[in-house]
């Protein structure tokens, strides 16, 4: 096992992986910019090393800046948390490059999995089910194209390669709109991602977003770990997760997790994964895999007992998975509020010092969060501050601790979304479960402020 590890993230993942570091006897040493100075992870640090300035372009994404501060802590791994540097190929292969162990998949499989086109190619071939639509990306000819889109029926949505949780993506409706839609798709993802590739799929209109877990070892075992229901979103910014998804069939699930395993196993994908799925009358259509741990495993853990971060941690070892897939056992109810320093109306930051902090506790409620009462929340990245997760028995136990727990929080001195979760929580539709990924939004809009 490693002897220490530098963590490569900030704020409430940064804690959640120097935890794990701990509990395994393994040294964190955690790197931050100047505006993270006076975090309560950096000061309880083994060793802490100040990678550059404020914007994370200068720290966070700043990869000479990581690796030599692996270099001189002589770390022996490096865990990217999410975001940030996480699911960057060249990232991952100069860390294994620079003889460094990289706490994730190969940068092959981040590869193929970052180029959305790539990625649904592999899962049809290893027989995951995708949205129908273009076989990969799209041709240069618009007879070709409008062939396509009459084939698949509108209204279709084209989707940049390069692209990937939400961002380069245009809904069509007739095929008047077609041509137009595609050429604007096209040059925004070459000035975005330098890549002009483009794709397409037939548009559903109302899904819920499932995402399966999945771990990997480097030895070809693979398990699932259920799934989370990740619909409650407003801007392609999830708000409530949980598992498990409420109103699906088991075996349904079941299928769908084993296609995973056997894509794993098919690509040597290795570390932990989630593969994200639109669900819409019944049936799961792939869209999208992130290698990544996300910022829902909580949820995931809570419901399977698996430590998904120290489990990470053992297979970029070269550990083999400590469990079989039947040894995965789904128990209770787990949901996830995520608290965002922000307008309760407006949703824009609202970073600053907070002034008070009360976190709650009590049976079956758990908080990540790296802040405490006169912390200042820098207004430079994330606006997430931290996350309540509630369990239960069942989903009606989870909802009414959650809501225990959030009356007991105490946040002032910022704006937080907090009274927006109290809401949720008495929302009938949100409590009858099974929300598709427009609920949020609507409600919002009908909302009395
Ligand atoms: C879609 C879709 C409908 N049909 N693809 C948005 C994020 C990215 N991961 C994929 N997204 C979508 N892809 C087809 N073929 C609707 C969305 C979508 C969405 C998906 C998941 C969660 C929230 C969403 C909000 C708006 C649109």
């Amino acid at each position: 096992m490693f002897k220490k590890i530098l963590v490569a993230n900030r704020g409430e993942i940064a804690l959640r992986v120097q935890r794990a570091c701990r509990e395994m006897g393994i040294k964190a040493v955690m790197v931050y910019s100047e505006a993270d100075r006076e975090a309560k992870y950096v000061k309880l640090a083994d060793e802490a090393v100040c990678i550059g300035p404020a914007p994370s372009g200068q720290s966070y994404l700043n990869m000479p800046a990581i690796i030599s501060a692996a270099e001189v802590t002589d770390a022996e791994a490096i865990h990217p948390g999410y975001g940030f540097l996480s699911e960057n190929a060249d990232f991952a292969e100069r860390v294994e490059q620079s003889g460094f162990q990289f706490i994730g998949p190969t940068p092959e499989s981040i590869r193929l999995m970052g180029d959305k086109v790539s990625a649904k190619q592999a899962m049809t071939k290893a027989g995951v089910p995708c949205v129908p639509g273009s076989e990969g990306q799209l041709p240069e000819e618009a007879a070709a194209i409008r062939r396509i889109a009459k084939s698949v029926g509108y209204p279709v949505i084209i989707k940049a390669a390069g692209g990937g949780g939400g961002r380069g993506m245009r809904v069509v409706h007739t095929e008047a709109a077609l041509m137009g839609a595609v050429q604007t798709t096209r040059a925004e993802a070459a000035a975005a991602f330098g890549n002009p590739a483009v794709y397409l799929e037939k548009f559903l209109q109302n899904p819920r977003h499932i995402e399966i877990q999945v771990l990997a070892d480097k030895h070809k075992n693979a398990v699932y770990l259920g799934e989370r229901d990740c619909s409650m979103q407003r801007r392609h910014q999830k708000v409530i997760e949980e598992a498990p998804a409420p109103g699906i069939a088991r075996r349904l699930i079941e299928r769908i997790g084993e296609r995973c395993v056997a894509a794993c196993k098919k690509t040597g994908y290795r570390g932990a994964g989630t593969f994200e799925f639109l669900y819409e009358n019944g049936e799961f259509y792939f869209i999208e895999m992130n290698t990544r741990v996300q910022v829902e495993h909580p949820v995931t853990e809570w419901i399977t007992g698996v430590d998904i971060v120290r489990t990470q941690i053992m297979v970029a070892a070269g550990e083999k998975l400590p469990f079989t897939q039947r040894q995965i056992q789904l128990r209770g109810h787990a949901i996830e509020c995520r608290i965002n320093a922000e307008d309760p109306f407006k949703f824009t930051p609202s970073p600053g010092r907070i002034t008070a902090w009360h976190a709650p506790g009590g049976p079956g409620v758990r908080v990540d969060s790296h802040v405490y009462a006169n912390y200042f929340v820098p207004p430079h990245y994330d606006s997430m501050i931290g996350k309540i997760i509630a369990h239960g028995d069942t989903r009606e136990q989870a909802i009414a601790r959650m809501q225990t727990a959030l009356a007991e929080t105490v946040l002032e001195g910022i704006h937080s979304n907090i009274a927006l979760h109290r809401e949720l929580m008495v929302d009938a539709k949100f409590r009858a479960g099974g929300t598709n990924i427009h609920y949020l939004e609507g409600w919002l809009g009908e909302r009395q402020r």
